[in-house]
């Protein structure tokens, strides 16, 4: 059965096409740097949102249908998803898909083996209907939030009991992640963080998530995952004080339990802004910590202080953020659209029109920022910027052999530093706009 009857297979048809379901950018096969747009973009489609999100939100019903002819909380309904789910990605050319546990089957709240057994049931159902295709998945991941008895935090909670819950969720997410042959495995901690130091002791949450992540990376490698691990910071929403803030928490966090060579990170851009940091910061400080895992690849509104999880139609910042994964070398994950339809675009062609809209974007932040990056004038100015270390004092600084009583004696004898130099931050700019519209007449 088809449920996107009136949609065509997604074509490229070039910046010139005024085709609404055509790509004007993304053209899979075009070589950029060595590699196809595809290499560069292994894109994935989030099933929460995608084949579950209806529009729903804190004033009104769902404006969405996302029912796909069954009745939501059956198999059925699951089943459904899964063969809608994969129209969908066939006909855009995605290859990849994310998903949290709950997100594939509904959870049974009175036994959790019933629960992994309809896990079991729709892996064998997602297996059967993806064979022949090049479909995996990208990631899969427990969801430790949306049941109430996390509230008080799952890896971080005070309840040994709901402390096992997380575990036999973790480890069944994992088999079925290594199952659907995933590239990663991905732990948002939702509820770990805390509203009130009053009642919360800190290092006794951090040092249970650890051991939970220590499990995990335990279990996980003994079935054969060979995948990374992901922490996706966040740093409020749901809680207050979330504790995986952004990538340097997160990073610093990984190194104090030993966690570090398992686990890379996935960076999501809205969580990103959040956080007070642009998407490109978080990228890069994944990146020379070299845990640059996957992206969640969305944007968040500026006039609002939340999650708003919108498809990416910043051209700019995904001019940034392609800037730091070339430079990067690439992802070993992909770009997962943790994205949604704004509640009012609820029909089945503005599913389309905003994966349409996601993947142009970054199509368009790749050429850019390949060509950013061909231009070479950002690259020559950072290097003069720090060429004083290339020699003298500053090379010893670099080297390590410096002391503090020569490089003191050194500034003794100068009296006082020449001017550092222009940081130039408008020029550069302007180099990067001109790279941006150089077709402009
Ligand atoms: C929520 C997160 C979540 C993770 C996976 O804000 O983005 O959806 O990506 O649990
Ligand atoms: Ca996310
Ligand atoms: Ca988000």
């Amino acid at each position: 059965m088809a449920f996107f009857e009136n949609i065509p297979e997604i074509k490229f048809e070039g910046p010139a096409s005024k085709n609404p379901l055509a790509f004007k950018y993304y053209d899979a096969n075009r070589v950029i740097m060595g590699k196809t747009m595809e290499e560069h973009l292994p894109f994935a489609m989030a099933w929460w949102h995608n084949l579950g999100a209806n529009g729903v939100d804190m004033f009104g019903r769902g404006t969405i249908d996302k029912s796909f002819g069954a009745e939501p909380g059956t198999m059925e309904h699951a089943k459904a998803k899964v063969d809608a789910g994969i129209e969908f990605m066939k006909k855009l050319g995605i290859k990849y898909y994310c998903w949290h546990d709950v997100d594939l089957v509904p959870e049974c709240e009175e036994d959790i083996n019933v629960t992994n057994a309809r896990l079991d049931e729709i892996s064998d159902y997602i297996l059967e209907k993806t064979k022949g295709t090049d479909i995996k998945c990208l990631w899969g991941t427990a969801n430790m939030f949306g049941n109430p008895r996390f509230m008080n935090g799952a890896g971080s909670t005070n309840s040994a009991d709901v402390y096992c819950f997380a575990a036999a969720q973790v480890k069944k997410a994992l088999d079925i992640t290594v199952k659907l042959g995933g590239r990663g495995y991905v732990f948002w901690g939702g509820r770990e963080g805390y509203e009130t130091l009053l009642n919360t002791d800190v290092k006794f949450e951090q040092e249970n998530i650890a051991q939970l992540m220590k499990m995990a990376v335990a279990y996980g490698r003994s079935i054969g995952f060979t995948g990374d691990f992901y922490i996706e910071p966040k740093p409020k929403e749901p809680m207050t004080h979330q504790y995986d803030f952004d990538a340097a928490t997160a990073i610093g966090f990984l190194r104090q339990y030993g966690l570090d060579k398992d686990f890379k990170m996935n960076i999501e851009a809205n969580h990103a802004t959040l956080a007070g940091h642009t998407f490109e910061h978080e990228l890069r400080i994944s990146a020379m910590n070299g845990m640059l895992g996957s992206v969640d690849a969305n944007q968040g509104n500026p006039m609002l202080g939340w999650d708003t999880d919108e498809f990416p139609c910043d051209v700019y910042s995904a001019t940034f953020a392609m800037y730091e994964v070339l430079k990067a070398g690439g992802l070993t994950g992909g770009f997962n659209f943790d994205s949604k339809n704004r509640r009012p675009s609820n029909t089945y062609e503005d599913m389309f029109l905003a994966f349409i809209l996601g993947m142009d974007t970054f199509a368009q932040g790749l050429i850019k920022a390949a060509e950013i990056i061909e231009d070479g004038r950002l690259d020559e100015f950072k290097k003069e910027r720090y060429a004083s270390f290339n020699e003298g004092l500053g090379a010893k600084v670099r080297d390590g052999s410096a002391t503090l009583e020569e490089l003191a004696a050194a500034a003794a004898d100068m009296k006082a530093p020449a001017n550092p130099g222009s940081g130039k931050t408008e020029y550069l700019q302007s180099v990067v706009n001109n790279v941006l519209f150089n077709g402009n007449k």
